[in-house]
């Protein structure tokens, strides 16, 4: 170890040559956005990656979540079932069309909706679902499809973190109506900045695609109160590059995963997540919960003993939607114990591709030593 601090995360860029003979094109071109040849190449090349009918770029996940919720045009008053164990986007997203959150409990092992607890929350205004694949664990697909279709809901996952995954052999981005990844620097698979729309109703991607161009039909045309969320060419361009080492990417991660699992499971008051069955994972987070009455010191603790020694962990996701600023006057934690018990508690440790077994060894070391 030098004395350079080590991030949760170390975005994965391709060799800059390999970048620049993919991005030269549009020195001739001047192409360099509005769905423009690269724009499309992704989208062909992510269609297959995915073995979907359907995909459709947006400038990052966010907006992906934010337009599929405009373009199924719920009414006003509108509730969405979702749970608060998130980043701060999916909730928003609900929020910024003006429609209502509802929060479901989660699951204390995977961390996604309590999917036995959705239908108590269904009320005559409930529209949709929008469950979380938390840390690219997967949620309990069968049942929520099962209640979407008893109540007529939709289903829209935030699959934000799910990019390479599959779920018994079929990629993760097919299920629900509509599910919303994200490519941001910071995820397994990045396009700079970047997400798609993985969807099965061909309406609901002649809306997303008008949506994110201001609603333009053609030239003299505008049909919609659109925004703009079109991925540019640069971004397109970065993303058909690392789509060429997903895999190495993934089974890296997979080497880190295997390390810090070997290194961390006999240490008591450390639990780790473990990949679900049926789950080809992408190893998106490595994300332990302190239960400080076994380990001896809490979750805030050891994060401090990790920052002073230059390892930077974060607390994804603490706090709790329920208590951000902007909404602890309308909702409870209190409605969600197991959320706030697992938001209260939980670490998310360095995770990227090249990270070392020798830095690994070094977090592994500290957390052995900082509990009693
Ligand atoms: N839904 C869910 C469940 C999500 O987790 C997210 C995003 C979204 C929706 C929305 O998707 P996007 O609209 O973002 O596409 C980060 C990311 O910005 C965010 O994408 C992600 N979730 C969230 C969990 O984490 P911060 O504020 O923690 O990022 P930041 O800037 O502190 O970066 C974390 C570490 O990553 C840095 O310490 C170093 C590394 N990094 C960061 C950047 C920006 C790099 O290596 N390269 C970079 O360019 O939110």
């Amino acid at each position: 170890m030098n004395g350079d601090k080590i991030l949760v995360t170390r975005s994965s860029m391709p060799g800059i040559e390999e970048y620049i003979e993919e991005i030269r094109p549009m020195w001739d071109s001047h192409w360099l956005t509005n769905m423009g040849q690269k724009h499309q190449l992704f989208q062909e090349q992510l269609m297959s990656y995915f073995g979907a009918d359907n995909v459709e770029l947006l400038t990052n996940g966010h907006m992906a979540l934010e337009m599929t919720i405009q373009a199924l045009d719920f009414p006003a008053g509108s509730e969405i079932i979702t749970s608060p164990f998130t980043f701060a986007s999916t909730t928003h997203a609900i929020v910024r069309n003006g429609l209502t959150p509802v929060f479901c409990d989660i699951d204390d092992k995977s961390y996604c909706i309590d999917a036995e607890k959705i239908e108590a929350l269904i009320t005559d205004k409930t529209v949709a679902i929008m469950p979380i694949h938390v840390y690219g664990n997967i949620c309990d697909v069968d049942k929520i499809d099962s209640i979407a279709k008893k109540y007529d809901l939709k289903v829209i996952y935030d699959a934000a973190h799910t990019f390479g995954e599959k779920y018994r052999d079929i990629s993760v981005a097919n299920y629900g109506d509509a599910s919303c990844l994200s490519f941001h620097a910071t995820k397994v698979f990045n396009s700079i900045e970047g997400g798609a729309v993985v969807y099965k109703n061909i309406n609901l991607g002649k809306r997303l695609y008008n949506l994110k161009n201001f609603g333009i039909l053609d030239e003299n045309t505008v049909v919609d109160v659109g925004a703009n969320a079109k991925m540019n060419e640069f971004c397109a361009a970065m993303g058909i590059c690392n789509l060429r080492h997903i895999g190495e990417e993934i089974e890296k991660r997979h080497t880190v995963y295997d390390r810090y699992i070997a290194g961390l499971k006999d240490i008591a008051g450390v639990l780790c997540n473990r990949i679900q069955d049926g789950v080809q994972s992408n190893y998106a987070y490595f994300p332990i919960i302190i239960d400080e009455a076994e380990y001896g010191i809490s979750r805030d603790t050891l994060h401090n003993i990790l920052k002073e020694k230059n390892i930077v962990t974060r607390k994804y996701f603490y706090p709790l939607i329920t208590d951000f600023e902007c909404y602890r006057d309308q909702f409870s934690s209190a409605d969600t114990p197991v959320a706030k018990w697992v938001s209260d508690r939980v670490l998310t440790l360095p995770m990227y591709a090249d990270l070392s077994i020798e830095v690994i060894d070094y977090i592994v070391d500290i957390i052995a030593k900082a509990g009693k």
